[in-house]
């Protein structure tokens, strides 16, 4: 099929006036699914509620100056400085 073209003169079969535009399909983009973030469990919420709140600071204190579960930063006591992480994750 030839395309109108008003501002071309037919010559001999008239094929230079075929519209020349060819049709390339067009990549079309795939769904790719997206990966959905995984909340990083945080080393303060000590009862796993995925909540860093008065429960896990309830644990933290019933450990303190002991080992083991409220032990935050994993330097063997359970103590201020453990306090001070399971604070600056504090969720509510
Ligand atoms: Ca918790
Ligand atoms: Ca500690």
């Amino acid at each position: 099929m030839f395309a109108l073209n008003a501002s071309c003169l037919p010559l001999g079969t008239g094929d230079n006036c075929a519209d020349t535009a060819t049709l390339t399909p067009t990549a079309t983009a795939s769904a790719t699914p997206t990966p959905t973030a995984t909340p990083v469990p945080s080393p303060s919420d000590l009862n796993s509620d995925a909540k860093v709140n008065v429960f896990d600071l309830s644990i933290l204190l019933s450990h303190w100056g002991g080992t083991g579960l409220g032990d935050i930063n994993g330097d063997g006591t359970v103590n201020i400085f453990d306090l001070s992480r399971l604070l600056t994750s504090w969720t509510g």
